[in-house]
């Protein structure tokens, strides 16, 4: 069976989801479903990070034990997963005794491969980032502080601690990306990432001794490992490493790690280079994500603005929030967050244009047809052009979907939706009724395959409705993948009575 195996970033846990986690979900999601709809045995992953400097803070700062901190955190992620009708088929947390067997066996090896040394660490580092910088790579402020590129205070940190020998990869890693062009994605990224390796690697602090929150390395517990390398981990604990029997291990290497794009370095660099220092095949593909502002502006704790996808989801629904964010902003840029726009792709693209194309047809084939299947019966030419574009949606679609160009995809099924509609217009079915009651059965039929096509093709972006118009067009729940579109559906089936699966969203007055 073709396999596919995906997964998101693991999320901190040192603060409560938002919209920027829910959307990286969200797109995963998307491909998950795509691909078992296309008949891919598909493993889905998502979790929470949980060791560092940084959670170990913010627990101290919400008067908490760390681990019932964590504990706490990590049930939001997962309730805000499903909030967001994620179809995950695990869920980590690198505090479980799974993840923590597979980092110390990943050490063990790097240790045996001579990829780890003992030394000691002197420079900068940024707990907000979880990351050491370079002295050439710090902002210098007027009043001689100095930031890190992202903006996030950096402290000198003098410790003893364990390297990874990441100086030996440089030219691997350039031979690896050049006979893997694909690897990391978009091309803007792929090249920033090429620069900084092509600057020269420095080896890698991968321990620390100053807080105790994390891992402890094997035979030398004074020291815990760094959080990225703990983290990065979780992509094979999943799949059941050390244990190669494990029956997810063919899962691995992954098809698509998505992350967004200030974590590219870790995903891009340090990985594969750890992975293959350890004898391990490195991950498929990156594919990094811009980031969404807020009406214009960082979204922040300190700006109050921060958004909790779930209050849209109570406000908007959970598809329409699915489709506006894949459909506003090409997968890759940056894009802003506006209820404006979001209620104006709800109202037009939803319940316009699919809405009412989806009542009009069912509501004249209840009406006029006993509420039964039409025959297909003779096509003209118009019904033959009409489907032939709707029947090419799926080879269209995971053609988009494999380059993560979500925004196309859905712009393509709205070509065929808007040629729907037109023509319904055109053909005017409610007129036919008393001229050509066996014109309008055809032309009723044709909208109701194209339809099915549409339905079918956009259960992975918007599940809880589509699978409504899918109940409504009489579809067995067996009969819904693409596999399924090649077979003409029986005559006479009766149709439920048909209702809207979009409401326009108005304005609360007052
Ligand atoms: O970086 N717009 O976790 P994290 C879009 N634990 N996406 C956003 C976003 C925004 N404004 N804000 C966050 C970590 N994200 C590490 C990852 S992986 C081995 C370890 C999304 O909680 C985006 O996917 O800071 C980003 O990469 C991720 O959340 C960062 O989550």
């Amino acid at each position: 069976m073709k396999k596919f195996y995906l997964t998101t970033p693991i999320y901190y846990v040192n603060g409560a989801p938002h919209i920027g986690h829910a959307y990286t979900s969200i797109a995963a999601d998307v491909l998950a479903r795509w691909r078992r709809l296309d008949g891919f045995a598909v493993f889905f992953l998502t979790g929470t990070d949980e060791h560092g400097q940084k959670v170990e803070k913010a627990a101290a700062e919400a008067g908490l034990d760390t681990q019932t901190f964590t504990d706490l955190v990590a049930d939001d992620f997962r309730a805000m997963a499903a909030a967001m009708g994620v179809s995950n088929d695990d869920f980590i947390r690198t505090t479980e005794a799974r993840h923590k067997r597979a980092c110390v066996a990943l050490w063990e090896r790097l240790v045996a491969n001579g990829a780890i040394y003992l030394g000691h660490y002197e420079g900068w580092y940024a707990v907000r980032d979880e990351a050491f910088y370079g002295e050439d790579e710090l902002v210098k402020k007027p009043d001689g502080t100095r930031l890190a590129p992202t903006g996030a205070p950096v402290e000198w940190v003098r410790e003893p601690s364990y390297f990874f020998r990441l100086s030996a990869w440089q030219e691997k890693l350039l031979a690896f990306y050049d006979q893997n062009p694909d690897f990391i994605a978009p091309v803007a990224r792929r090249n920033e990432v090429l620069s900084f390796v092509r600057g020269g690697l420095a080896d890698l602090s991968v321990s620390r001794t100053s807080f105790t929150w994390g891992i402890p390395v094997p035979n030398d517990p004074a020291h815990v490992m760094y959080v990225w390398l703990d983290a990065l981990t979780n992509y094979i604990t999943a799949a059941g490493f050390p244990d190669e029997a494990d029956p997810r291990w063919p899962f691995w290497p992954a098809d698509l790690h998505i992350v967004g794009k200030e974590i590219v370095r870790f995903h891009a660099v340090y990985w594969p280079a750890m992975l293959m220092a350890a004898g391990i095949a490195p991950p498929k593909r990156i594919y990094s994500h811009g980031w969404w502002t807020v009406e214009g502006e960082k979204m922040s704790k300190s700006l109050g603005n921060v958004i909790d996808p779930r209050q849209l989801v109570a406000e908007f629904g959970l598809d329409p929030l699915r489709y506006f964010l894949l459909r506003e902003v090409p997968f890759g840029n940056d894009g802003d967050f506006s209820r404006r726009a979001l209620i104006n792709r709800l109202n037009g693209e939803l319940a316009n244009d699919l809405g009412n194309l989806a009542q009009r047809t069912l509501a004249l084939i209840a009406r006029n047809c006993d509420g039964r299947r039409p025959a297909i019966g003779e096509r003209l030419p118009v019904d033959a052009a009409l489907l032939a574009a709707a029947s090419a949606l799926p080879g269209v679609l995971g053609e988009r979907l494999a380059r993560l160009a979500f925004h196309e995809a859905l712009e393509e099924v709205w070509k065929i939706v808007r040629a729907a509609n037109a023509y319904i217009d055109h053909q005017a079915p409610w007129a036919l009724r008393k001229t050509d009651p066996a014109r309008m059965a055809v032309v009723l039929r044709v909208l109701a395959d194209a339809l099915r096509v549409i339905a079918t093709v956009l259960q992975p972006f918007m599940p809880g409705s589509m699978a409504r118009l899918l109940d409504q067009l009489a579809m067995p729940a067996s009969a819904r993948d693409l596999a399924a579109l090649a077979e003409d559906l029986p005559e006479g089936v009766d149709l439920p009575a048909p209702s809207g699966i979009f409401p326009r969203f108005v304005a609360p007055v007052g």
